[in-house]
């Protein structure tokens, strides 16, 4: 069955949790803007590692710019020290609201912390957190974005689909994206959560390609130069985002085989490259997965500010777009 299987307008489907933290809408923030001034808003941004990442960027700003808020933007070159520095210097700001999209899980205890002490509402847009105490809810207000398992699981059960193999074995190797981060994680639990009904596939390779064109196109090279020396087959690749595959894709056509055909790949993300790459008959699925978080961030932002209930989980909804529906989707993609 290749059709849509559900088209990706971005829809928001919120949870019946509502914001209960300590420095949720019960608690305004401390100092919130008279009508008259600016809202002002601190964006900790990861990087710009990937097509998805600079749409999201992108739909942050031009959201902000257009609801007329102040938005202090801070690019962190994918390192998280990067990151809770900017955090530190909007809660020396004052500003009214931090936001920011977590590159790894872990090791935000202490910046929550003192973003809770300062009073300022924290939201995590496309990514979540761990703590290694406590419940990282009481902490940020929402956390809105994709969920990343079910991704994996989309990506698997189109795989299985397509495929029809049956028990025969098949090799897959895996370009997981930053070591830590949420979508690197949930992504591959739930790639295996499906196969492992399907234990005939199987990972014999798996590294991470950071979510960039160029670690994927690397990784992707050594991959193919030691199955070669081992003498196996890699029948399939699975990457954590379109990037890493279009990265690899050089690799593959470089060792002077067929993308999509002599390997059969399957991406997440949905980015304009990936559908390029499709319809040139290069990669075969992408699952999506919108980056477009800024009209939903500027609501949370103006309710915030006016001290109303956020639900916690803020979710997007996404399809899965297989190579042949490419050339007809192309044109209604926005990023
Ligand atoms: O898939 C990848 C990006 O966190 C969902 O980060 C995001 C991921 C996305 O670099 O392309």
């Amino acid at each position: 069955m290749k059709k849509i299987l559900k088209v990706g307008a971005l829809l928001v489907a919120t949870t019946l949790m509502v914001a209960l933290g300590g420095c949720g809408s019960k608690d305004k923030p401390a100092e919130a803007p008279k009508a008259d001034k600016k809202i002002v808003v601190g964006f900790a941004q990861i990087g710009a590692e990937s097509e998805w990442r600079t749409a999201n960027t992108e739909s942050i700003k031009s959201s902000m710019a257009a609801a007329g808020m102040d938005l202090k933007f801070s690019d962190a070159q994918q390192k998280q020290e990067n990151q809770i520095k900017a955090i530190r210097s909007f809660i020396q700001q004052k500003v009214d609201v931090i936001a920011f999209s977590p590159v790894v899980e872990t090791g935000w205890d202490a910046v929550l912390q003192e973003a809770k002490a300062a009073k300022i509402p924290v939201v995590l847009t496309d990514r979540a957190v761990k703590l290694s105490s406590g419940n990282p809810e009481d902490f940020y207000v929402t956390f809105m974005g994709s969920d990343f398992k079910e991704e994996g699981k989309r990506a698997a059960k189109w795989l299985v689909d397509f495929m029809k193999k049956g028990s025969e074995p098949v090799n897959v190797v895996e370009l997981q994206g930053t070591t830590g981060s949420a979508p690197a994680i949930d992504r591959k639990t739930g790639w295996e959560e499906v196969m492992k009904d399907h234990p005939n596939y199987k990972i014999i390779k798996s590294q991470t390609g950071d979510f960039t064109r160029a670690k994927g196109k690397e990784v992707m090279e050594s991959f193919l130069k030691s199955a070669k020396a081992e003498g196996q087959k890699i029948d399939v690749l699975y990457a954590h985002n379109d990037d890493m595959a279009i990265g690899a894709i050089q690799a593959i056509e470089e060792a002077g085989l067929k993308p999509g055909k002599d390997i059969i790949i399957v991406s997440i993300d949905g980015v304009k490259g990936a559908f390029e790459a499709m319809i040139a008959g290069k990669l075969n699925c992408s699952v999506e997965c919108s980056p477009l978080l800024g009209p939903q961030l500027v609501e949370v932002v103006k309710d915030l500010v006016a001290g109303k209930q956020i639900p916690k989980r803020i979710l997007t909804n996404e399809g899965v777009f297989p190579a042949d529906v490419a050339a007809k989707e192309l044109p209604n993609r926005k990023y």
